[in-house]
Parts: C-alpha cells; structure tokens; sequence
C-alpha cells in the first residue's frame, strides 16, 4: 500500500537521521580460511578503500564514514594518519570508528589481553594505545575491540584469570580516553577460539564495559550469535541499561557468514531497528548508537554489494520508523496480541522505495544508486588500474 503523506514526511525525518559507516575491510581482498578470489577492482591500499568507500557515499549519501583497521590501513602506524586524513578528505569521508588489531600477530596465538604471558598483554596494551592517539588525531570517537582471545580445549588456561587480566587491561584503555571518545566493547561466541572464548556473548561483554566505566559500551555484531539467538531482545535490554553502543552489521544463515545485511533475514533487521525506534518514541529522544556495517565480501563486486548494504539499512530503517507506536503501546497494554504483531507487519510490508526515491532526490542523488553507481564507469576504470596488482596478489598467494 502507497505511504500517506504523513508517513512520507516521517520516512523522510527518519532518513535524515539515519547514517551507517562502511568498513576499510570490506574494499580489500579477503578470503575464507580455505582460499582467497582475487577480484581484479579490489582495493589495494589504504587510499583505494577509502575511495570506494567515498564512491558507496557519494551515490547513497548515507555512509559519510569510514571504519578503519589499524594494522590493515595503517601499516607504518601513527606515521601514516596524515596521509590517511588527507586520503578522506579528498575522497568525501570522514575517518570512524578505530579497530585495533591485536589478533594476527604470532605473539597472539594464545590470546591478546587474556594471554598468560604479561609481556604479551603488555604488547597488546601498548597497541592498543596507540590506536587511542590514532583516534585523538584523526577525531574519531569509538575505539572498536574485539579480541579473538579465548582457549580451544578444556583445560588451556584459567576462565577467571583471562576474565581478571581483560577487566584490567580494558580499564586501562577506558583511562585512556577522553572527549566524547567512547569504546565499545564486541563478543563473538566462537572462532577462532572453539571452547571458551573470553568475551563470548553481551552479559561478558556487559560485565567489562559496567567495569571500566561510563564511556564503555557493549557492540552487537549481527553475525556473533547462536542460531535462533532472538537478537532484539538483547538490542532492547541494552537499551534500557544504555549500555548499546553500536552495530557491526551483516546478515548470516550458520554463524559469522559476513553476508549481505537482510539478504537472509530481512524481518530480524526490521526488528532490531523497530526496538531502537520503539525506544526512541517512548524517550523522545534517539539513543546514540553507532551503526556500522562488517562485511567482506569474497564472491559479490564489493562496491556494489555495500551500496546494496546501505539501501537495504535504510529501508529496513524505514519501516521499522514508520511503526504506529501510540497505537502498538495501546494494544500490548490490553493483551491484544493479532493487532500488536499486526501493527509491525503493515510497516514491514509497506513500500517504502517511492519516500527513499524522494529522499535521494532531495539530496541531489540518483533515485537508484545501484543503476548510477553502475553507470558511472568507476568500476571499468579501477578494474583497469588495479588488474595488474591483483593479479600479483594471487601470484603471491599461490
Ligand atoms: C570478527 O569476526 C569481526 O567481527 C571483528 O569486528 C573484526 O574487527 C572484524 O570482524 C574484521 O575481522
Ligand atoms: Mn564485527
């Protein structure tokens, strides 16, 4: 059913706020741990990413930043932020969130924060740290972690020590920051540890961040749940403690599938962010939270794949915003359960693409970023200048 005028003018307030930050990661070749497919238009460096991040941007005018990985884009350290500041500027991007990376290193093979060796955890630390001064100069205000620290077998290592040297160790980080800088805190429930992983779901993550202080918050990554996980709730219980801090989006069938966000599972995207609106039309106000999407992409065109990422968040977004709150409230209130649930299907399954269309047009994009993306001739022109380093890529594999 066509949208009245009423829910186009909310679906375009809804747009307005809405942002969501691409992943450096997600324009560079990746693989999964069986092999890679080199893809002749992947980025090659920090500033190819970033620039294709700015392409994302320019056609779907929701994606104004750029989550960076620090050994993966700042391979020379704190030495290359002028260049990486420059490299956003020129290409229509704001530097995001920060992920320290303190999971490749042979030094980390049995942890990061929670390894046994002090030495190790020193090293881990002082990385870490640095990733802050990163932050401090490139403004961003969220310091992403996840650590693939945790043990594989019963009886690798002591639960409550690595829980001990983690609360302290995120501690010393939270000292660390200052401004409106925030950290947030990720879980994962396995891989690549496959016993215990020491922050393993959001109660772990919920402990440490409560233990460090205000500017710890817990970030839900789509992908790190258990089959059947009912996502939503957890996304509505951190609410209400304000302790939900951010997304790293994607979609997934079996575990971490990095998949295309709501290529699966539309209606459980729908849900979450109809929690976050639902909580924003009791309080009056919108919960700051940082969306982020975490996906990389081995078989589809990256750039593509992350347009089509945007524009699902911000139909998804949509709908979800154009839920009849006033009239949901009412009917939990009296138990009527087929015209509560009845109340999130119609905004489901309202169309929302002709409010996006007008949306776009307002800004000066094309009603379809996909089509002008395509139009555009950037692929053809960066398939062409960076075939050569590609191909050299999968020499070197092999
Ligand atoms: C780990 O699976 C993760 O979700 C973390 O956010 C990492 O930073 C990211 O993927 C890239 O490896
Ligand atoms: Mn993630």
């Amino acid at each position: 059913m066509a949208l009245t005028s009423a829910q186009t003018e909310a679906a375009l307030r809804a747009l307005d706020g809405f942002a969501i930050e691409l992943p450096s990661w997600g324009f560079a070749n990746t693989g999964t741990r069986f092999g890679k497919f080199i893809q002749a238009a992947a980025a090659t460096t920090t500033e190819e990413k970033i620039a294709d991040a700015g392409q994302v941007h320019a056609f779907t005018g929701c994606c104004p930043t750029v989550a960076m990985h620090v050994l993966w884009d700042f391979p020379e350290g704190k030495a290359a932020i002028p260049s990486v500041k420059a490299a956003a500027a020129r290409h229509g991007v704001g530097i995001g969130a920060i992920n320290p990376n303190v999971f490749q290193d042979q030094c980390y093979k049995h942890g990061s924060l929670g390894n046994p060796d002090p030495e190790v955890r020193k090293t881990a630390l002082s990385h870490i740290l640095d990733s802050v001064e990163i932050m401090n100069a490139t403004g961003s205000r969220d310091l992403t972690l996840w650590f693939a620290d945790g043990t594989s077998y019963p009886g690798s290592g002591s639960v409550r020590a690595r829980k001990q040297w983690f609360t302290e160790g995120l501690k010393t980080t939270h000292a660390a920051l200052s401004g409106n800088q925030r950290m947030l805190v990720e879980y994962k429930p396995f891989e690549p540890a496959f016993y215990a992983t020491d922050i393993a779901d959001w109660g772990m993550s919920y402990v440490l961040s409560k233990a460090c202080g205000p500017r710890a918050k817990v970030l839900v990554d789509t992908g790190h749940h258990y089959q059947a996980q009912n996502i939503e709730q957890i996304v509505a219980w951190l609410l209400d403690e304000d302790m939900l801090g951010g997304f790293h989006f994607n979609d997934r069938r079996y575990a971490d599938d990095d998949l295309t966000l709501g290529s699966i599972d539309p209606y459980q995207v729908f849900r979450i962010f109809h929690e976050i609106c639902y909580f924003t039309w009791e309080r009056g106000k919108a919960p700051d939270i940082a969306y982020m999407v975490d996906q990389s992409h081995n078989l589809k065109n990256k750039i593509e794949e992350m347009i089509q990422t945007a524009m699902n968040a911000q139909e998804l977004f949509v709908k979800a915003a154009l839920v009849d709150h006033a009239k949901l409230a009412a009917h939990q209130a009296k138990g009527e359960l087929v015209d509560g649930e009845e109340c999130l299907r119609a905004a489901f399954f309202s169309d929302v693409r002709p409010a996006l269309a007008e949306w776009r047009k307002s800004r000066g994009l094309a009603p379809d970023p996909l089509a002008a993306f395509r139009e555009s001739g950037y692929l053809s022109r960066i398939e062409k200048e960076r075939a050569e380093k590609n191909r050299a890529a999968v020499s070197s594999y092999a």
